[in-house]
């Protein structure tokens, strides 16, 4: 936060800055993001990214693509929307598409995956000296308790045992984060919510674990060594806890942002109830029109922040 004086008043304008949290970086002479294929003495990033003020990130690529070329028409872009150009080409690990002001990236499934995409991603910001960077991962999930469609704005990630942190192992030892979210930013989804058609939206604690079978208490998995009555035990449990949906990749989303002073939001739709059963038996185009609702909202906000509506 800088503050600026003047001789008539103080006025407090808020610029918040991506903070990376490794003082090697600095004395590095190029820094190469690998994943992405690009790098500080290939690109300039400054001027490839220094306006992006909104990064979306996904799991899958054509997902993605479609968010990028969905928030082109949104927000009126020129040129052809269908041309939109993959700026990670050079690399099958992640795509990304630039639209104005926003960011597009998939990430993969699971935490070591988003993971590598943070770490890449927040540097690329850093050494683009973007400023006021709002992040949003937009998803899927498994319901707890919840209509399928329903659009879960994260309170909290949580772990497997339901509660707000991460570990990561370093040099062999267990290092804790906090994983809470922004409440501000949350709400505000929350209210630009209520302003769209079709959009059933919940606050609830999102719970991510590191495997979509035994680890989120499926039955249908290769492995089970649990009863259908143990698997429900668990997810009352988790309900209980404030859990209201489950994924794999919010606890190292929401720590990474918050160490780095990004603001982040996890919206993601869920595809089923998992008290009623483990499978996805929902037709595509159903599927299709769910995964659309995180995309809507984010696209809202978006438009709200630029004043465009
Ligand atoms: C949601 O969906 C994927 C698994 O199907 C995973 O990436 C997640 O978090
Ligand atoms: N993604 C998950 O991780 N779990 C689900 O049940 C559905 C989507």
């Amino acid at each position: 936060c800088s503050v600026f004086f003047s001789s008539r008043n103080v006025q407090c304008l808020c610029v918040q800055q991506v903070q990376v949290k490794n003082p090697h970086l600095d004395t590095m002479e190029e820094d190469i993001l690998y994943h992405f294929s690009l790098g500080t003495k290939t690109h300039n990033l400054p001027e490839m990214f220094g306006d992006i003020k909104f990064v979306c990130v996904g799991g899958s690529a054509n997902r993605m693509r479609a968010f990028a070329q969905f928030i082109h028409q949104e927000l009126q872009l020129p040129g052809n929307s269908e041309e939109i150009r993959d700026i990670c080409e050079g690399t099958d690990r992640y795509c990304m598409y630039k639209v104005g002001p926003v960011l597009s990236i998939s990430h993969g499934m699971g935490v070591p995956s988003i993971s590598i995409m943070l770490h890449e991603l927040i540097k690329l910001l850093h050494h683009a000296h973007c400023r006021d960077v709002v992040l949003f991962r937009i998803g899927t999930s498994g319901g707890v308790g919840l209509a399928p469609g329903t659009v879960v704005i994260s309170s909290k990630a949580v772990d497997h045992s339901f509660h707000p942190q991460f570990e990561q192992v370093v040099l062999g030892k267990v290092i804790t984060r906090s994983t809470e979210l922004d409440e501000g930013l949350a709400n505000e989804l929350l209210q630009y919510s209520t302003e769209l058609q079709d959009l059933p939206t919940v606050i609830g604690n999102t719970m991510c674990t590191h495997d979509f079978y035994e680890g989120q208490g499926r039955l249908d998995g290769a492995l089970c060594s649990f009863s259908p009555e143990e698997k429900l035990e668990y997810l009352r449990k988790a309900h209980e806890a404030g859990v209201r949906n489950i994924e794999m990749e919010s606890t190292v989303f929401a720590a990474m942002c918050r160490v780095c002073g990004l603001k982040a939001a996890v919206i993601c739709v869920t595809l089923l109830n998992r008290f009623e059963g483990d499978q996805i038996t929902t037709p595509h185009d159903v599927l299709v029109e769910y995964q659309q609702r995180p995309q809507v909202l984010v696209s809202h906000f978006i438009k709200k922040r630029l004043g465009l509506i």
